[in-house]
């Protein structure tokens, strides 16, 4: 039985039909203040897709780091963004024109399996950010096994 819950589990998880989509705004005032992504954590399955929503101007993503293989991100200014997750692992992004203001975002797709390599990265991002520089730790504490 339980062979037969995780084939279909399986089988249910590759179809193309049930991926989800999650939106993430790009926002000048969140929920803490300042400028934000949010949800700055997304916990995705492989083949969901993202949608960047820009709900102020003056924003726009790219990816810093990112699971081996997979393509990396970057947006238009003030332009709507979707992305198709295909690998599995951590990704860590920011907004370009923000980063100082720590307007950085954090996706998990399935399994962290590069969450070390994520954060070793990360360390070089970190004193790039002057305000809000919590958000770094407090996202990247969020990924779970
Ligand atoms: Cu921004």
């Amino acid at each position: 039985m339980k062979a037969l819950i995780l084939a279909l589990t399986a089988t249910l998880t590759a179809s193309p039909l049930l991926a989800a989509d999650h939106t993430v705004k790009m926002l000048n005032f969140g929920k803490d203040g300042g400028m934000v992504f949010e949800p700055a954590y997304v916990k995705a399955e492989i083949g969901d897709t993202i949608t960047f929503v820009p709900q102020n101007s003056s924003h726009y993503v790219q990816t810093y780091v990112m699971p081996e293989g997979a393509t990396p991100w970057k947006s238009k200014l003030d332009e709507e963004f979707k992305v198709t997750l295909e690998k599995e692992g951590v990704y860590l992004y920011y907004c370009p024109p923000h980063l100082m203001m720590a307007m950085i975002g954090v996706v998990q797709v399935g399994k962290p399996s590069n969450l070390d390599a994520v954060k070793q990265k990360a360390e070089k991002l970190r004193p790039k950010l002057v305000m809000k520089k919590e958000r770094l730790d407090a996202y990247l504490g969020q990924v779970a096994e």
